[in-house]
C-alpha cells in the first residue's frame, strides 16, 4: 500500500445478524479464513450457486468483514473495481465470479488488469467436480473441464485445488505471484464440493507474512555502473519515464534522477503519473502514442534511459523508422518475466545496450547514487499552460478540460480516467496520484469500474476521484456506479458525451479516404443519437446524482463545481457533458489520444 492512501476506508457495512457459534465447519470456512489471513480488504462479487458455500462462509463465518463483500451488478465490474483499487492503492483486493458464465463476463476486465500489470485475486468456482454429487442440469452447466483455460493466457497463474490444505497453498501462492513484479491477475477456481464438504477442524492457517511477495529484483552486478557511465558521459540523455509506483518517495527519487542528469523526461498517458508534467525537464505533453515533440527529443538523444516504458520498440521505431536506433539504450524493466505466447501486449522487441532487469523504482535510487551530475546547458524549458475555459459556445473537449481546470483549482483530485481525444497538454500532473493511467488492455467499458475501485481506495485520503470518460466507455460499464452509491463511495464521472464511438468514426474516415469513398458516411454505425441516451438518468436510476445534459461551454465549469461539491458531501455523481464530436487538432499539431 502506498503512503498516499489510508489503509482502512469507511464504507457502508452490511453486518450479518444472529451468527451461530462455529460448531460445524465446512471447507469454505477454511478458505474464507485463509482469505482473511491474506489481509484482503474487500472481495467484489457477483453471486452464483457455484460459490454459495464460500459466500455463506464469508457472511456467516467471518461476519462479512476482512474481507468485506462488495456486491457488483456485473461480473466485469467486480474485476474492474479490484483493478482500479490496486491502481490507486498498490494493494490487492479480490473479485469473485460465478462458474464459467461469470468468468466469461469478467474476461475483458482480467485482460485489462493483465496488460496494466495490476494484481487482482480472481476467485471462481465450478462443479461439483465429482459428477456423482452434481444436481441435475444446472451443476452440469456450471462444470467445465479446465475452467482456468478461459483466462490462463492473461493471468500469472491459475489453479483448482482439490483439498483444503491445497486451497491454502493455492491462495498463498496466488497472492504472492500476483504481487511479484511484474504484477498481474491470478485465478483460483474452487470446486463446489470442496467448499460444501464438512470438515472436522480448521487446519492451521499458513503464515501469510512468510509467503509475501519479494521486493523488486535487483539489477545484476556491474549493470548499474555501466548504465551510470553511459548517462554521466552523455551529451543529450533522454528519459522515458514509464511504469512506476505511486509513493512520494519513489516520485521524488525519479525527479532527483532527472535533475542529476539534467535530462528531458517523456511520460505516457497510458501509464499513471510518473513525473511532474510542469517540471522544466518534462519534455513534451504526454500522449498515448509518442508525440512529434517527444520523437524529436529522441532523435537528438545520444543515450535513452527507458524506465519500464510500455512499447519501447514502437517508440524507438517512431523516432528512427527502419534506420538503426542511433542512441545507446538503457532498458530498465522486468516485464519480460510475463511475456508469453498468446497475447502480444509485450509489444516489439526493443534494442538494449544495457538491460537492467528490475522495476523503475528499484533502479532510480541506484542510478541516482551512481551517476555523476551532468552540468551544462539545461534543455529548453517546454512548460506548457493547461487548457483554459473557452470563450466560444461550443462544448469541445478542450473547453471541458478548461472548465475542469477552473473548477478544481485548489482541490486535490485524482483523475481516474482520461477520454480518448484528451490532449496531454490539457492538464498538468504534479503528484503520483494526480492520474492513475489508462485501462491497460484498451477494453472499452472499464472506465466506471476502475473509477469506483480507485475511489474506494481514495476514500478518506482527501483526494477527489474524477473520471473523464467517453460515453461509449461509460455506457458499457455504467452499472458499476451502483456499487459506488450503495457502499457510499464518492466519485465524479464527467462523461465526455459526443454521442458516438467517435474514435472509430476516425477509422472509417481514414479507410474511406484511402479507398476514395464518401467520408460523409463515417458516422453510420457509430452515432448514438435519436434517441440521445440520457446519461444523468442512468446515474439517478442507480442512486447517484445526475447532472445534465450540459450543452453550452459556459455551463461546464459551474456543472463540474456543483458535481465536485456533491462528491465532497459523499455522493457519486455523473455529469452528462455534451461535447461536440471531434478531437483537438489545433494544440501544437500534436495528435490526441486515440486508438
Ligand atoms: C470492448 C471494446 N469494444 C470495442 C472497442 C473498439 N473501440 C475502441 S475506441 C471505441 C470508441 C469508444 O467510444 P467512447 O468511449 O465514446 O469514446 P470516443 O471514441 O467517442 O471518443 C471503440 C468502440 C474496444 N476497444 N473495446
Ligand atoms: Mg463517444
Amino acid at each position: 500500500m502506498n503512503d498516499n492512501v489510508r489503509s482502512e476506508t469507511i464504507i457502508r457495512q452490511e453486518t450479518p445478524v444472529g451468527l451461530p457459534a462455529a460448531t460445524s465447519l465446512w471447507g469454505s470456512d477454511a478458505i474464507a479464513a485463509c482469505l482473511r489471513a491474506l489481509d484482503l480488504p474487500y472481495l467484489a462479487v457477483n453471486p452464483g450457486a457455484s460459490y454459495r458455500g464460500l459466500h455463506d462462509s464469508l457472511v456467516n463465518y467471518l461476519g462479512n468483514a476482512r474481507p468485506q463483500l462488495l456486491l457488483t451488478v456485473h461480473d466485469e465490474a467486480a474485476v474492474a473495481i479490484a483493478h482500479g483499487y490496486a491502481k490507486a492503492s498498490e494493494r490487492m483486493m479480490g473479485a469473485v465470479v460465478h462458474s464459467n458464465v461469470g468468468l466469461m463476463h469478467a474476461t475483458m476486465a482480467v485482460f485489462n488488469a493483465w496488460c496494466d500489470r495490476q494484481p487482482v485475486l480472481v476467485l471462481g468456482a465450478t462443479g461439483p467436480w465429482d459428477a456423482a454429487k452434481r444436481r441435475p442440469w444446472i451443476d452440469w452447466i456450471h462444470t467445465v473441464s479446465d475452467q482456468g483455460a478461459l483466462v490462463r493466457d492473461y493471468t500469472k497463474w491459475d489453479n483448482q485445488p482439490a483439498s483444503v490444505p491445497a486451497a491454502y497453498e493455492a491462495l498463498m501462492r496466488a497472492a504472492q505471484l500476483a504481487n511479484t513484479a511484474p504484477r498481474g491477475p491470478v485465478y483460483v477456481n474452487l470446486d463446489a464440493a470442496l467448499q460444501e464438504a464438512p470438515i472436522d477442524s480448521l487446519p492451521s492457517l499458513p503464515e501469510a507474512a512468510r509467503h509475501r511477495a519479494p521486493d523488486s529484483p535487483r539489477p545484476g552486478p556491474g549493470v548499474v555502473e555501466e548504465a551510470a557511465a553511459l548517462l554521466s558521459g552523455a551529451r543529450r540523455p533522454v528519459i522515458l519515464m514509464g511504469r512506476a509506483g505511486r509513493s512520494d518517495r519513489a516520485w521524488q527519487a525519479r525527479v532527483a534522477l532527472a535533475e542529476a542528469l539534467n535530462a528531458p523526461v517523456i511520460t505516457d498517458l497510458k501509464m499513471a503519473a510518473a513525473f511532474p508534467t510542469d517540471h522544466p525537464l518534462h519534455g513534451a505533453p504526454p500522449g498515448s502514442f509518442p508525440t512529434p515533440a517527444a520523437l524529436g527529443l529522441l532523435r537528438e538523444a545520444d543515450v535513452v534511459l527507458a524506465l519500464d516504458w510500455c512499447d519501447l520498440a514502437g517508440t524507438l521505431k517512431g523516432a528512427f523508422g527502419a534506420d538503426p536506433v542511433a542512441p545507446k539504450v538503457i532498458h530498465v524493466s522486468c516485464d519480460a518475466h510475463v511475456h508469453r505466447g498468446w497475447s502480444m501486449d509485450y509489444q516489439g522487441l526493443p534494442v538494449a545496450d544495457v538491460y537492467m532487469l528490475c522495476e523503475t523504482d528499484a533502479a532510480a535510487p541506484l542510478l541516482l547514487d551512481a551517476v555523476s551530475p551532468r552540468r551544462g546547458e539545461r534543455p529548453r524549458a517546454p512548460v506548457y499552460a493547461e487548457a483554459l475555459p473557452q470563450s466560444g459556445d461550443a462544448p469541445t473537449l478542450r473547453a471541458l478540460a478548461g472548465a475542469l481546470n477552473e473548477a478544481t483549482r485548489g482541490l486535490e483530485i485524482t483523475v481516474t480516467r482520461m477520454p480518448l481525444g484528451w490532449h496531454g497538454s490539457y492538464r498538468h500532473f504534479r503528484h503520483p496520484l494526480d492520474y492513475i493511467g489508462a485501462d491497460g488492455g484498451a477494453g472499452v467499458g472499464s472506465g466506471p469500474g476502475i473509477t469506483v475501485g480507485a475511489a474506494l481506495a481514495l476514500k478518506g485520503s482527501g483526494r477527489i476521484p474524477v473520471a473523464l470518460m467517453g460515453d461509449g466507455d461509460f455506457l458499457m460499464g455504467a452499472t458499476a456506479l451502483w456499487t459506488a452509491t450503495h457502499y457510499r463511495v464518492p466519485c465524479l464521472i464527467v462523461v465526455c458525451n459526443n454521442r458516438a464511438f467517435y474514435n472509430d468514426e476516425l477509422h472509417q474516415e481514414r479507410v474511406a479516404k484511402t479507398r476514395g469513398r464518401p467520408v460523409e458516411n463515417k458516422w453510420i454505425g457509430q452515432r448514438m443519437t435519436d434517441p440521445d441516451i440520457d446519461l444523468a438518468l442512468i446515474a439517478r436510476a442507480q442512486g447517484a446524482e445526475g447532472i445534465g445534459p450540459v450543452t453550452h461551454a459556459a455551463d461546464l465549469a459551474p456543472a463540474i463545481a456543483k458535481g465536485l461539491a456533491l462528491v465532497q458531501e459523499g455522493a457519486a455523481c455523473v455529469i452528462d457533458a455534451r461535447v461536440v464530436p471531434g478531437y483537438d487538432t489545433e494544440m501544437s499539431g500534436v495528435p490526441t489520444q486515440r486508438r
